[in-house]
């Protein structure tokens, strides 16, 4: 039988609530390229610190890849074929980015799952994310696929109203958490991230989310 990397899952799978699981260290095979892919798209769409429709400047940097990038600024948020910032398309997928997120999709239940998006969240420490749903997707019956890397986090997991309890865990660099189906759009969000030096990242933590726009 062929090897595929869900043979190499260094820790049991997490079920964080119905729909949503954390596969954890299922995206350690990205490790050796991941600094050079990332260097590729940020050379062609840099990370930029984007402004919320409320006016705040956001603590976390942001960059996509893919057919369509998430923004968002004075006029609202919205995804968009085109980078604001070089008025060009966002620079391509990765294959690796690609297969890495098919596969968490598939050994989470969503077999179906062809992501066109990429947003690429980088935290610095003292960044943060505050409380939010993600729900600028057309439909809510495509999953999300968030892979993280570089530094840990503590990551805010709540339920469906933003005054719901909630929980908190501890993403680590290859962890990948899919979230879909009754659990597609809780409240979530992300700690002010600590200081820190990660061997393959540095000072950071990179997230990447991957979802279905169109
Ligand atoms: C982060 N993640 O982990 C922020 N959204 O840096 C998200 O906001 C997120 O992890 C939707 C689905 C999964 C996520
Ligand atoms: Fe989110």
């Amino acid at each position: 039988m062929q090897e595929t990397f869900f043979d190499h899952l260094p820790k049991e799978p997490v079920t964080l609530s119905e729909g949503a699981i954390l596969l954890p260290g299922m995206a350690l095979n990205l490790d050796a390229n991941i600094p050079s892919l990332l260097n590729l798209i940020q050379a062609a769409s840099p990370f930029r610190n984007m402004i919320t429709p409320g006016g705040h400047t956001m603590s976390v940097a942001m960059t996509n890849c893919g057919k369509f990038g998430w923004v968002t600024d004075k006029t609202g948020y919205r995804y968009d074929p085109v980078d604001p910032l070089t008025n060009q398309p966002w620079p391509a997928m990765p294959a690796s980015f690609l297969e890495i997120a098919i596969g968490a999709a598939v050994a989470a239940g969503y077999p179906e799952f062809q992501p066109d998006a990429c947003l690429i969240n980088r935290y610095l420490p003292g960044s943060k994310l505050s409380l939010h749903q993600d729900r600028n997707e057309a439909d809510f019956t495509h999953p999300i696929v968030s892979v993280s890397l570089g530094l840990p986090a503590s990551f805010l997991f709540g339920g469906l109203k933003r005054k719901d309890a909630v929980k908190k865990y501890t993403l680590e660099h290859g962890d990948v958490v899919v979230w879909g189906g009754p659990s597609r759009l809780r409240f979530h969000g992300v700690n002010t991230l600590k200081m820190g030096e990660h061997p393959v990242l540095g000072e950071q933590r990179i997230n990447l989310t991957f979802r279905k726009v169109v």
